[in-house]
């Protein structure tokens, strides 16, 4: 029986070699300096992408894959598959989904099931892993469709802040009414996803305060004795990270605390000094 391909999208920031392990097919999105298009993780790294941000010069911008290439990545696993499901970062705040809708409308050989994360990063990852997981045993496009939604009806917490809520702004991805009402430019509110999109989750006056209650946050939503996961998300704050890492894993000794990062592409629209954490069900 053939099994089902995953694909995601580069913004679950997925690492290479889990990606080859786990045999994730991985989409990437772009970041655009002047003139120059780069695919994330493929072409731009991290690390030479916040380099060249720090540099000065141009702002960069981002976009979506194009439809050719995820025709193409589609046509390419029709060789082996039937089906396909693909998991995408939020319909919110990215074409993308709309973009793999239209493909999936198009290909005829091979059935593609498209699932909106309604988020990104560490827990669009968890629905990739959840996918792999049940394709590997065996389930079909549906069944993972299903188990995928299910999660998402019980929600996956996940919470950040952002050193300068200018990049948000500028790059569109949140509400210039939102931001504006309350001087949120002047304070580091705790912000989340709602309906697919970034809104304030409550107005906080320092980051400290702010990485303070989404730990307040996590002791009202997780039980201690059960063993789940969590994500310490950061861009370029890695030592920020180890220490909010190390916190979470001192209070949760059951909880597996890993540490992710917030690549080119969210890094543009969030910017360097950007912390989230997200906890999920192992
Ligand atoms: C595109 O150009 O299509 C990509 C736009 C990406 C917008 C990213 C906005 C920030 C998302 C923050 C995710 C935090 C998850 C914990």
């Amino acid at each position: 029986m053939k099994k089902v391909a995953i694909i995601t999208d580069s913004t679950a920031y997925i690492p290479e070699h889990v990606r080859k392990e786990k045999n994730i097919v991985m989409i990437p999105l772009n970041v655009i300096f002047g003139n120059e298009t780069y695919k994330e993780e493929v072409e731009l790294k991290k690390d030479d992408f916040y380099e060249m941000v720090g540099k000065g010069g141009d702002l960069p911008k981002t976009s979506q894959p194009s439809i050719g290439e995820l025709a193409d990545t589609l046509e390419a696993l029709s060789e082996e598959y039937d089906e396909a499901v693909m998991i995408t970062l939020s319909s919110g705040i990215s074409g993308t989904y709309q973009s793999a809708l239209s493909v999936a409308d198009m290909v005829e050989n091979i059935k593609l099931h498209v699932f909106d994360s309604e988020i990104s990063c560490a827990p669009q990852a968890h629905y990739v892993y959840t996918s792999v997981d049940m394709a590997n045993e065996g389930a079909d496009g549906a069944q993972i469709m299903e188990k995928l939604n299910e999660i998402k009806s019980q929600g996956i917490p996940a919470y950040f802040v952002v050193d300068d809520l200018n990049h948000l702004h500028r790059g569109g991805r949140m509400n210039a009414a939102q931001l504006l009402f309350g001087n949120l430019l002047q304070i580091k509110p705790v912000l989340h996803f709602q309906d697919k999109k970034i809104v304030p989750f409550e107005k906080i006056r320092t980051k400290k305060k702010a990485i303070g209650r989404i730990h307040q946050l996590m002791s009202q939503s997780v039980i201690p004795e059960e063993s789940f996961y969590v994500s310490v998300i950061h861009a370029q704050r890695e030592e920020e990270a180890k220490e909010i890492a190390a916190e979470i894993q001192t209070k949760y000794p059951n909880a597996s605390v890993a540490i992710d990062y917030f690549g080119p592409v969210i890094g543009t629209h969030l910017g360097e000094g950007s912390l989230g954490i997200t906890w999920m069900k192992n």
